[in-house]
C-alpha cells in the first residue's frame, strides 16, 4: 500500500475532442482549461492543472492538447509523466492525434498507463466492444499491452470509480522520481502573483525544493533565492518529486522567466548547445539525411537541430543510430534525459517558430496523421550520453548529492 505521500503525474493523452479534459474534470473536480480562449472555443489550447488525492496517492494531472497544432504544448506536458491516461472516445476510436501522442510518450520512455474508453454512453454495447478491439491491437506489443482498459462516461459517471482504481494501481507500481538527486523543476509556466511576485510552475522531476533555497535558472546562469513553494496548490516546507510545484522567486521579473528554462542545484550543471545521442526513428517516418534540421524538444524545452549522424549515412526510418546535436539555443541536458525531435516540413516550418530547447537520447520519425508528405513529422526520443551537460565536476549526477 502506497503511502499518502506517494506522488505521481498523470499525463492525458488522445484526439482532439476525445474527452481528456472533461474526464479530467470527472475525476478531480476541476476542468483544467483555464484560458478564456479555451473557453470560448472548446478546445484545449496550453496545459491545464489538476489534483486528486485518493487511496493514498496524491495525483497531479497535467492534461495536454489534443489539436494536431499544439504538439509542442503537449510536448511541454508530456516530459514529467508517471502515468499515461490515454483517451479515447468510443465514438471515433483512434484517430492521428491518438497515435501521435502515444508514440511520443513510447519514445520518452513512459512506463505505465490505463487505457479510457470514453463517451461510453454516446454508442451501443457492439460499438463499445469494437473499440475496446481495436484499442487493445493498437496498444499491443507496447508498453500499454497489460494496461488496464476501463470504459467510462464523463457524462453519466459510469466506470470513473473504476478508472480511479485502476489508477491508483498504476500509480502504486510507478518507479518514482529520486528526492535524493539534484533538483531539476522544468519550467512550464511563468506569473506574477499579487502580493508575490514571480512564480514558475513545473512538474519536479528529481530532487526537492523548499523556502529559503538557492536555485540556479538555465540557461541564464543566474542563481536566485526561493521564497515560497505549494505543491497540489498548498503551501509546503518541501516539495517533493512527481509533484506538480510553484516556486515563488526573489530577485527576478516574471517577464525574465519563461517556458523551457530550468531551476537547478546552483553550480552542478552546465548548459550546451552540442549533445552526443543515440536516435531511433519511428518506421512511419520519412529517412533522416545528415545536417537534417529538426525541431528538438526536451523538457518543456524547444529549439532547432541540426543533426550530424555518426558515418555521415541516412538513418532509414525504424532506425537508430549515433548522432552529435548542434542545438540553436542553449539547454540543460543530462546523460540519459530523452528528447522528441521532430522533422521540419513546409507546414511544421510555418506552424512552429523556433523558441529554446534540449536534450538526449534516441529519435523517431513518423509518417504525419492525414498522411500526406507536407505533414510528416519526425519524432524521435533519447538517451543522450552528453557532452557538455554532466555535473562542472563530471560526475554524473549521483544519488544523495545536492
Ligand atoms: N456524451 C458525452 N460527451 C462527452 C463526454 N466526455 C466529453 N464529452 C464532450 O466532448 C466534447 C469534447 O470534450 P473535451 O473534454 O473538451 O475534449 P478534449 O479531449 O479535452 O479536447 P482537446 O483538449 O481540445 O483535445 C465536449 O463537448 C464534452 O462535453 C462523455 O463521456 N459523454
Ligand atoms: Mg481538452
Amino acid at each position: 500500500m502506497s503511502s499518502p505521500t506517494h506522488s505521481v503525474i498523470v499525463g492525458t493523452a488522445g484526439h482532439i475532442d476525445h474527452g481528456k479534459s472533461t474526464l479530467v474534470e470527472a475525476l478531480t473536480g476541476t476542468h483544467p482549461d483555464r484560458l478564456a480562449e479555451e473557453k470560448r472555443r472548446g478546445i484545449t489550447i496550453d496545459l491545464g492543472f489538476a489534483f486528486l488525492e485518493e487511496n493514498g496517492v496524491r495525483f497531479g494531472f497535467v492534461d495536454v492538447p489534443g489539436h494536431e497544432r499544439f504538439v509542442s504544448n503537449m510536448l511541454a506536458g508530456a516530459g514529467g509523466i508517471d502515468v499515461l491516461l490515454l483517451v479515447i472516445a468510443a465514438d471515433e476510436s483512434i484517430k492521428p492525434q491518438t497515435r501521435e501522442h502515444f508514440d511520443i510518450c513510447r519514445l520518452l520512455g513512459v512506463e505505465r498507463g490505463v487505457v479510457a474508453v470514453t463517451k461510453s454512453d454516446l454508442v451501443e454495447s457492439e460499438t463499445l466492444e469494437l473499440v475496446r478491439l481495436e484499442a487493445e491491437e493498437f496498444v499491443g506489443g507496447s508498453f500499454l499491452e497489460h494496461a488496464p482498459m476501463v470504459t467510462v462516461s464523463a457524462k453519466t459517471g459510469a466506470g470513473l470509480g473504476e478508472l480511479k482504481r485502476a489508477l491508483s494501481e498504476a500509480a502504486a507500481k510507478a518507479s518514482g522520481k529520486d528526492a535524493a538527486r539534484y533538483f531539476r523543476l522544468p519550467i512550464d509556466r511563468a506569473f506574477a502573483m499579487k502580493g508575490f511576485g514571480s512564480v514558475v510552475t513545473g512538474t519536479l522531476i528529481s530532487g526537492s525544493v523548499g523556502p529559503g533555497d538557492e536555485v540556479e535558472l538555465f540557461p541564464r546562469g543566474q542563481r536566485l533565492r526561493v521564497r515560497g513553494v505549494q505543491s497540489g496548490g498548498k503551501t509546503v516546507e518541501r516539495a517533493m518529486p512527481g509533484q506538480r510545484t510553484a516556486v515563488n522567486l526573489a530577485g527576478i521579473e516574471h517577464t525574465a522567466l519563461k517556458r523551457g528554462m530550468v531551476l537547478a542545484t546552483p553550480g552542478r550543471f552546465r548548459k550546451t548547445r552540442r549533445i552526443d545521442v543515440r536516435l531511433e526513428l519511428l518506421p512511419s517516418a520519412r529517412k533522416m539525411k545528415p545536417g537534417a534540421r529538426l525541431h528538438f524538444h526536451a523538457g518543456t524545452a524547444e529549439t532547432i537541430a541540426e543533426v550530424f549522424l555518426h558515418g555521415d549515412q541516412d538513418l532509414p526510418p525504424g532506425g537508430t543510430a549515433l548522432a552529435n546535436l548542434k542545438l540553436q539555443d542553449e539547454v540543460l541536458v543530462l546523460a540519459g534525459d530523452r528528447f522528441i525531435v521532430r522533422q521540419f516540413s513546409p507546414t511544421d516550418a510555418a506552424r512552429f517558430g523556433a523558441r529554446g530547447v534540449s536534450s538526449n537520447a534516441r529519435a523517431a520519425e513518423r509518417r504525419g496523421d492525414l498522411g500526406g508528405d507536407d505533414r510528416a513529422r519526425a519524432v524521435g526520443a533519447g538517451v543522450g550520453r552528453d557532452r557538455g551537460a554532466n555535473g562542472l565536476d563530471g560526475k554524473r549526477n549521483p544519488p544523495g548529492g545536492g
